[in-house]
């Protein structure tokens, strides 16, 4: 069967005509007006980038190559006795758009475990960071250090023909997607354990190796790693994470340097730390209402939570407008797992109240909780109670959704990204306003 790197070769001169076709029969046509409220307000609603492996749709979520969650759990290949997909494949499925077979996720997933060792640098930067200084910012140092290893910067060097970019930067995406959990653990286990990370198994999958460097150990928590890195790898392009990648891979950075950048951006309390920020949220409202704690002392500590200028972390999106599928497939996974858990209790309880209070703010467009109301509670219940560590799981994920564009940018030949700004005083005088 087909490498992943055939496959993807495979399907591209098919792709580039498609692009290519398209264009020359739509390229100069107008794909919608934009306003003065979309320059100052974010760029909401404004399409201004291409992104192949995923496209969210306000009320019905995020669909994977036309996939919905649930559809990918089901199509997507498993570890043997496991009812979550493997990430590995979802990585499949966004570079290529096509579902892998089980052998091919599994030749997948031992390419990435041979990858996976680290330059000695890494660990050694890693060793001789301060404690306190946050995971994200670790992750983030180390990333932008393993750029020793980029095969594309140094093929660049030598000199690189624009056709052949694509193959090195889907090297160094499966190096670094490889090489990602290793520096993850590394960070756990030097901030809140022993530093000591347990070997990986070239016969287990990448969720169950990257469980057991972070020292959990059981076959539950394995199928919590493979469901979480699953659903946060892609969420189109606009959002920050992914939006910089892409801008800065557009500079011809490499995959190592663009993605650190990336995770610099998810590092941001409305962007990926909103799940450290969720947990924090909840124990503090769990401290607050005490065990007997209902209904109307959650309303009025959300109520307080607004009233003092703060979000509620966990609820709103910029593009969604119903509750976020991968909040359900976590509360899924809760309900089958953890019924019982007083953390998953106290979070469905805020599901109850929560959107009603948000929705009596006009301003407030989602009522609805995202991705990051959840994932920190099912972490809760396994152990893994560090709250500053959450985004770095997330960003572990991220990589997988990611990368994938970085690969198709280069390979589509896409240019340098440079949009055009106006200050006010140029938007003024457009429109003769005095
Ligand atoms: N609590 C309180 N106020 C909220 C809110 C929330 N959960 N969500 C939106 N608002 C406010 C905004 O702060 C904004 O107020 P302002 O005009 O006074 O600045 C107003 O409502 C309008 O915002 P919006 O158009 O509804 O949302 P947005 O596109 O500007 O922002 C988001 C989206 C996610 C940043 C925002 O909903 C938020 O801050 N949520 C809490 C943080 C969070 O959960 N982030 C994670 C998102 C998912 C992810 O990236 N991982």
């Amino acid at each position: 069967e087909p490498t992943l790197k055939e496959t993807f070769a495979a399907s591209l001169p098919h792709k580039i005509e498609q692009v290519k076709a398209l264009r020359a029969a739509h390229g100069e046509d107008k794909l919608q007006e934009t306003t003065m409220n979309m320059v100052y307000g974010g760029q909401r609603g404004m399409i201004n980038l291409i992104w192949e492996g995923s496209v969210l749709d306000p009320e019905e979520g995020i669909k994977f190559r036309g996939y919905s969650i649930p559809e990918i759990s089901e199509k997507l290949p498993k570890a043997p006795n496991s009812s979550q997909p493997l990430p590995e494949g979802m990585f499949w499925l966004l570079l290529t758009g096509e579902i892998p077979t089980a052998a091919q996720v599994k030749a997948l997933s031992a390419e990435l475990h041979a990858r996976s060792t680290l330059p000695e640098h890494v660990s050694e930067i890693l060793a001789h960071t301060p404690k306190d200084l946050h995971p994200m910012a670790q992750l983030c140092l180390a990333v932008n250090a393993l750029e020793s290893e980029s095969s594309f910067a140094k093929a660049y060097d030598r000199g690189l023909a624009k056709s052949d970019y694509w193959q090195y930067v889907f090297e160094d995406s499966l190096d670094l997607i490889a090489k990602l959990p290793t520096v993850a653990a590394i960070i756990y286990r030097n901030v809140f354990h022993d530093g000591v990370v347990a070997a990986t198994d070239a016969n287990l999958d990448y969720s169950a190796n990257f469980s057991k460097q972070l020292g959990y150990n059981s076959e539950e928590f394995a199928e919590l790693m493979r469901m979480y890195l699953t659903i946060h790898t892609d969420h189109e392009g606009g959002n920050v994470s992914a939006h910089t990648t892409h801008l800065v891979g557009s500079t011809l950075s490499s995959p190592y340097l663009s993605l650190a950048a990336g995770f610099n951006g998810l590092a941001g309390p409305l962007h990926g730390k909103a799940n450290q920020e969720v947990l924090g949220w909840l124990l503090k409202l769990k401290e607050v209402i005490g065990a007997n704690g209902g209904k109307a002392e959650v309303e009025a500590y959300l109520r307080e939570t607004l009233s003092s200028g703060r979000v509620v972390p966990g609820y709103g999106h910029a593009v969604l407008r119903k509750t976020d599928p991968r909040y359900s497939a976590q509360r899924l996974f809760a309900q089958k797992h953890l019924p019982d858990f007083p953390l998953f209790k106290l979070v469905s309880q805020v599901y109850e109240i929560a959107p009603k209070i948000l929705a009596e703010k006009q301003k407030i467009k989602n009522p609805w909780p995202n991705v990051d109301a959840h994932s920190g509670v099912l972490l809760q219940y396994y152990g893994l109670t560090e709250q500053s560590y959450y985004t770095v799981l997330f960003a572990v994920s991220r990589a997988f959704g990611v990368l994938p564009q970085l690969i198709i940018d280069r390979a589509y030949g896409l240019p340098l990204e440079r949009p055009k700004s106006f200050s006010t005083e140029k938007l003024a005088e457009k429109f003769k306003f005095k």
